[in-house]
């Protein structure tokens, strides 16, 4: 493989067999130094709102119609971030850094034009397997995202399957009260390049987008050599209540851009910048704030120094090791901070009904706090 550095292409193969012989936790696989990340799995959260206007549009929409028009227009506007921005940040798909029981990662985006303040919470709520919950709410515009993000994976035909766990819901308080809430399915990952050292990710299949109103998306996703014979293609339709005829359609690549079907014009346009969370100052965080706690492995990982980062990777690791030895022997387990896990999510149930007849229950993760509360949130039990 091109992607990959002489000196590791034989831990590469290593590499690669481990995965083929396995399935299930890869975070947990010990992955040659140029394919890691200096990044860990609890910032990724933020790619669902890098684009903060297209999320404060869907609380300026007039109808149950065109908010789920913004939602879906918003949704998609985030996939190219999730997908494709470590390809062109670090070059190519890679190991994110595993992160540990109760890691915290905070930040927002700034109220520009009237948008209003996105502030985000992230905690890990499991270290195995591992379980992110996220929280990111616009207080002023009345919107809020709830989610939690899992992977199961699985190896085919040379390529990491990942089918994603956990769902996030999007409550949307509407101006004449009441709340119009949309539950967000999420696509399956192909991981294709592994051969070459040089992973990206494709989309496949199908996700969802149902809102209470009864207003339904459906996107569909193709990589190459299906319906434009373009990567990262996908095609959306969207239903009225109760009926499955299309009263909108949508076409496109979503890493660029796409098309209303109806009318010929632009529905989304990705190829402009898009706006990175800002984080506080390093001097200010908490020891289980994410940029902090990874602070010493990640120097090494980006500066090459890969012995000082596994050195300082197993401090973390011994440390953690120890901290759930003297739970155990305290009787104690750890207390998640932001929040609270559920057997079961009614609002995932309630509107999975919809459009999937008799979906199995799915727990869920719930934020403890309110809106409000959520820039303040740092404070962290010892
Ligand atoms: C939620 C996203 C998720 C997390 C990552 C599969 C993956 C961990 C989960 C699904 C985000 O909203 C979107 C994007 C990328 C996903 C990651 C890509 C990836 O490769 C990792 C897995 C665990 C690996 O690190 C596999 C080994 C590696 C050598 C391949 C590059």
């Amino acid at each position: 493989g091109e992607g990959v550095p002489s000196a590791q292409k034989s831990s590469w193969a290593t590499f690669l067999k481990s995965i083929a012989s396995f399935s299930g936790d890869l975070s947990s696989l010990t992955a040659p130094p140029f394919i890691l990340s200096p990044i860990s799995l609890t910032e990724f959260p933020a790619y669902w709102c890098e684009r903060p206007d297209l999320f404060a549009a869907i609380a300026d929409a007039k109808t149950e119609k065109d908010r789920s028009i913004a939602v879906l227009k918003w949704f998609i506007s985030t996939l190219k971030g999730q997908y494709t921005s470590r390809n062109e940040k670090l070059g190519s798909e890679k190991k994110p850094l595993n992160p540990v029981l109760g890691e915290l990662f905070y930040g927002h985006w700034p109220d520009v034009n009237g948008r209003g303040q996105t502030n985000l919470v992230v905690e890990q709520v499991s270290h195995h397997p591992p379980i992110t919950a996220y929280y990111i709410c616009n207080p002023s515009k009345g919107l809020a995202l709830q989610g939690h993000s899992a992977q199961k994976t699985s190896f085919s035909g040379g390529s990491i399957i990942v089918k994603q766990i956990g769902h996030a819901i999007l409550a949307v308080d509407l101006p004449g009260g009441g709340k119009e809430e949309f539950l967000i399915t999420l696509p399956r990952l192909r991981i294709d390049g592994l051969w070459y050292g040089s992973p990206y990710i494709e989309l496949a299949e199908t996700s969802y987008i149902q809102s209470s109103s009864g207003w339904l998306s459906t996107i569909e996703y193709k990589g190459k050599g299906y319906f434009s014979g373009r990567s990262h293609s996908f095609k959306a339709v969207l239903t009225p209540p109760g009926s499955s005829t299309a009263a909108k359609k949508y076409e496109g690549v979503w890493h660029e851009t796409s098309k209303d079907l109806d009318t010929g014009e632009t529905f989304t346009d990705v190829t402009t910048p898009k706006e990175e969370v800002t984080v506080g100052p390093l001097e200010n965080m908490h020891d289980f704030e994410s940029r902090k706690l990874w602070q010493h492995v990640a120097r090494g990982i980006r500066e090459g120094d890969y012995d000082a980062a596994s050195r300082e990777k197993s401090k973390i690791e011994n440390e953690q090791r120890q901290r759930r030895r003297d739970e155990q022997a305290a009787g104690a387990s750890w207390q998640l901070l932001h929040f609270e896990h559920i057997p079961s999510d009614p609002v995932y149930e309630r509107l999975a009904k919809k459009f999937n007849g008799n979906p199995p229950t799915e727990d869920t993760y719930v934020f403890k706090h309110n809106h409000s509360q959520t820039p303040s949130v740092r404070s962290v039990p010892a």
